[in-house]
């Protein structure tokens, strides 16, 4: 479809074409269109910018990331259609692995996930091999790569459910998500919710690990004084505010 570069909403609908693609070829899952839209929704509601919350956690995510002695990110279809290559770079810049990890899961699409991201410059993804099980998951949906997931102390889910996001963090895991919508299971359960928008957020958390690396008292420092509840709430009162002043 020919869309105009005038058009006020150009990139959102790029982006939305760009999704739909991917959707045909089966690297997003139909229902990763619905998802989107939720996030979209959710992005008005903060003006379509990274605000100074979200910022902060994005800078707690980094410190982690940069703390941890196995820390992981997980991709699945919506995260690698949006953010393939942003997530590649992050996972350069601390390091940490990629792990393809679905919900609508399938051997073809787990197959299509990794070949998408080795083609855009992913070295040593994982999530062919799935040979660990996430405890608290019913169905195959809690299988996971042991040299991944399954060992990983730190995991940054993009976009996860919150059955896998609750099950990681009573695994004992330290979780960061990044999700639009601060009331969700996902962003609750994290000890780490950025609520922005992928393909912000991400570049961000990058640039704060560039920021932090050679600086542990700084990263200590960020994470013990973080609240992830204190967080979503200033969130939420931003897209209040924001609430009000559109009306
Ligand atoms: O590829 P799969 O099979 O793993 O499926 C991926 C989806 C996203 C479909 C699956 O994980 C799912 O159903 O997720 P949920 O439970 O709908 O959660 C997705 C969350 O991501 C929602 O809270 C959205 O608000 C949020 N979200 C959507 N788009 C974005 C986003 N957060 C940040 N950036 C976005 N662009």
């Amino acid at each position: 479809m020919e869309i105009s570069k005038d058009h006020p909403r150009y990139r959102s609908l790029m982006t939305r074409e760009k999704l739909s693609e991917l959707s045909k070829e089966g690297i997003l899952a139909p229902t990763g269109l619905i998802a989107h839209g939720r996030g979209e929704a959710f992005d008005y509601l903060l003006g379509e910018r990274t605000v100074p919350a979200a910022n902060e956690a994005a800078k707690v995510a980094a410190a982690h990331l940069l703390e941890a002695r196995r820390p992981i990110i997980t991709v699945n279809g919506n995260a690698a259609g949006l953010c393939a290559k942003g997530l590649i770079s992050l996972a350069n810049a601390i390091p940490a692995r990629l792990e393809v990890n679905i919900f609508h899961r399938t051997p073809g699409r787990i197959e299509r996930l990794c070949n998408y991201l080795e083609e855009l410059g992913g070295r040593d993804i994982l999530g062919r091999e799935q040979d660990a099980l996430l405890k608290g998951i019913e169905s195959d949906r809690a299988r996971c790569s042991s040299e991944g997931i399954g060992s990983a102390d730190v995991v940054l889910i993009p976009l996860e459910d919150g059955d896998r996001a609750s099950a990681l963090a009573a695994a004992g895991k330290v979780v960061l998500a990044i999700d639009l919508n601060p009331l969700s299971r996902t962003a609750i359960a994290a000890d780490v919710a950025v609520v922005d928008e992928i393909t912000r957020a991400v570049p961000n958390i990058e640039r704060h690990v560039y920021d932090l690396k050679g600086q542990p008292q700084d990263r200590r420092f960020l994470i013990d004084s973080f609240s992830n509840e204190n967080n979503l709430s200033l969130i939420k009162r931003t897209m209040c505010k924001s609430l009000f002043q559109k009306s």
